[in-house]
């Protein structure tokens, strides 16, 4: 007197959930192809073209200064990076700055004028008693093939008199404009150093 209906339910039930598995499998897979390199057109040394990764700007406050970092890959000939656009309304003004360690010069007149390359951090402060100055620059070469780094105690681009907060996790695109390469969307994301 017994019945087959029992180990056939339980058979449909667990191919359910093999397919169930699967899905998420696939689903997981997906996640991680966002995250890491997806092939061939992420390659630093793609000659064809200049690229831009990596962008990420200090958290900041309404009216204080922050900073926008970035990596440059150049592409097959010399290029120089001569500007950057900020989306409207972010903040009152931008610039390409290079920060130096000088032992000579005091506070310059640019720290005065608006603090230090990260929002809140003091203007001229540096482990073994040499002075960070910011100067602005008109460009910044990227050679043929190379990679540039704007990193902090660098180059990086200013963000002067933020008109909104940005806290970690923010997102936003910014424009920088290449004598050569021309105009190149980057996306930046705001994130603690
Ligand atoms: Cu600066």
């Amino acid at each position: 007197m017994q019945t087959t209906t029992r180990p056939d339910s339980r058979l449909t039930i667990g191919h359910a959930g093999a397919i169930i598995g699967v899905l998420l499998l696939l689903v997981a897979a997906g996640c991680g192809g966002s995250g890491g390199s997806s092939g061939t057109s992420t390659r630093s040394s793609d000659p064809a073209r200049l690229t831009v990764t990596g962008a990420w700007a200090r958290p900041g406050s309404a009216r204080e200064n922050t900073a926008i970092y970035l990596t440059i890959h150049g592409a097959g000939t010399a290029d120089s990076l001569v500007g950057v656009d900020l989306p409207t309304g972010l903040a009152d003004s931008v610039g390409i700055h290079e920060t130096t360690k000088d032992s000579h010069a005091p506070m310059s007149e640019q720290n005065r004028m608006h603090g230090g390359e990260g929002s809140g951090m003091p203007p001229t402060t540096m482990a073994g008693g040499g002075m960070l100055t910011m100067r602005p620059v008109d460009s910044i070469p990227v050679p043929a093939g190379g990679q540039v780094a704007l990193a902090p105690g660098g180059y990086h681009v200013m963000v002067m008199g933020l008109r909104r907060n940005l806290v970690p996790g923010d997102t936003f695109r910014i424009t920088v404009r290449f004598a050569h390469a021309g105009a190149v969307g980057v996306p930046v994301t705001v994130r603690k150093p």
